[in-house]
């Protein structure tokens, strides 16, 4: 089968939730992926800094490879000996006191949105069904209906309603609007510590800060959305440490498992998970030994081979390679690590046209909204690759 014989088929049976660009991939090593064709490309996009550890990590081959022969699934309702490991060295990386295990990215939101209610509920004394948390405008934290509830975009929202009441949108970056929003019933609030889905959007300096001072006063519980931003993406393990602050309630996933398996944790600082009690909530694949294992060693080569330290460098070379570009329809350059974004002006007619001819060149790129492209290789990239992927982009958007 040839790209369009995958593309044609793929378009006549499955839903048309997506819009991807016409590469049929079949293969990744590193920054590399290769298409069926033969064709090597550069993945500026990780999975949506899922492979942050790059395509293929030969030690996390390793232990799926091992893990899988041994031992797969046990469901939580008998221990696995995975488990306890998994969490003794994400508590000591993180500096957290209790993980909850889930998949997907969305489904630790969802836990978070429960666990905050319940603690709202029985330690701080709101009244029955009138927790509120607050989340910001543009957010992105998954696609359930809850979820897409509180969510801004229309796209998102439109014809899933009706939605899960309880929660209070204010602008982000806006520190005062979360102190003028906070009532005796909000128990959580919930952000990204940059947008990324909005465009890559970095907040005034200072922002989280303020957030973390506010809600400590007023006794509500600081929820980070790092499933993003965490794991080395923006130069630093959690994008919080850029401010020296510590949410009381962080959540990964992505490259919890550098893109193997869907793994994602809610990480607990304060006393909000210990409230759950058995049968409360859970899921069968959650913390399964597969799991485990997989982001044990996707966590342990992300430290020991320095692609946290190497994304912040990288990050500043990239960046500053990218704001030598000329094209006079480019707005705004930003990004923080291997998080990066070139906007265009409304009159360029759009990022597409770009991300298209990048991947002519062999540099997969995604646009995000209509105006943005972003730039989000894996973490183990190097100079040269990026003098190399340098020399495509100028070629493309000059
Ligand atoms: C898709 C964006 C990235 C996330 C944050 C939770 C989740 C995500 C901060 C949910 C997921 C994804 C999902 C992906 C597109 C994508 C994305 F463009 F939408 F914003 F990464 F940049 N919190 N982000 O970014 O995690 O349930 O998907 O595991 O195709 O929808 P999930």
């Amino acid at each position: 089968m040839k790209t369009n014989d995958y593309i044609a088929l793929e378009d006549q049976l499955g839903a048309h939730n997506y819009k991807p660009l016409d590469v049929v991939l079949e293969r990744g090593e590193g920054i590399w992926v290769f298409d069926v064709e033969g064709k090597r490309y550069m993945d500026c996009l990780s999975a949506y800094s899922a492979v942050n550890q790059g395509h293929c990590h030969p030690e996390i081959v390793k232990t799926i490879t091992a893990q899988v022969n041994k031992l797969t699934l046990t469901s939580r309702a008998f221990r696995n000996n995975q488990l306890a490991l998994f969490y003794q060295e994400l508590c000591e990386l993180t500096n957290s006191h209790k993980v909850l295990p889930m998949n997907s990215g969305a489904e630790a939101v969802e836990t978070v949105i429960k666990a905050v209610r319940k603690w709202g509920y029985q330690v701080k004394g709101v009244p029955e069904n009138q927790a509120e948390l607050i989340v910001c405008a543009d957010n992105f934290h998954g696609r359930t209906i809850t979820i897409v509830g509180f969510s801004t975009d229309e796209g998102a929202r439109k014809g899933f309603g009706p939605f899960t009441p309880g929660f209070k949108i204010i602008p982000y970056g806006d520190a005062d609007a979360l102190a003028a929003t906070i009532t005796p019933n909000t128990v959580g609030f919930m952000v990204e510590p940059i947008q990324g889905e909005a465009g890559v959007i970095i907040p005034p300096n200072g922002y989280l800060r303020s957030a973390r001072d506010i809600c400590t006063r007023n006794n509500v519980v600081l929820i980070l959305d790092e499933i993003q931003t965490g794991l080395g993406r923006t130069g630093k393990l959690l994008a919080e440490a850029h401010e020296g602050i510590e949410a009381d309630i962080t959540l990964i996933g992505k490259a919890l498992s550098g893109g193997f398996y869907p793994v994602s944790a809610v990480l607990s600082n304060s006393e909000v998970l210990g409230v759950l009690r058995p049968g409360e909530h859970g899921s069968t694949f959650g913390g399964n030994p597969l799991a485990c294992a997989i982001a044990r060693t996707a966590l342990k080569v992300l430290v020991d081979e320095g692609m946290i330290e190497n994304a912040a460098e990288m990050g500043d070379y990239f960046k500053t390679s990218l704001q030598g570009l000329k094209n006079p329809h480019i707005k705004e350059i930003r990004g923080k690590g291997l998080m990066i974004a070139v906007e265009f002006k409304p009159e360029a007619g759009g990022a597409r046209q770009y991300t298209e001819k990048l991947m002519q060149q062999g540099v997969l790129a995604k646009e995000t909204h209509k105006d943005t492209i972003r730039f989000a290789p894996p973490l183990v990239i190097t100079k040269a690759d990026i003098d190399w992927a340098m020399e495509k982009i100028s070629t493309v958007i000059g």
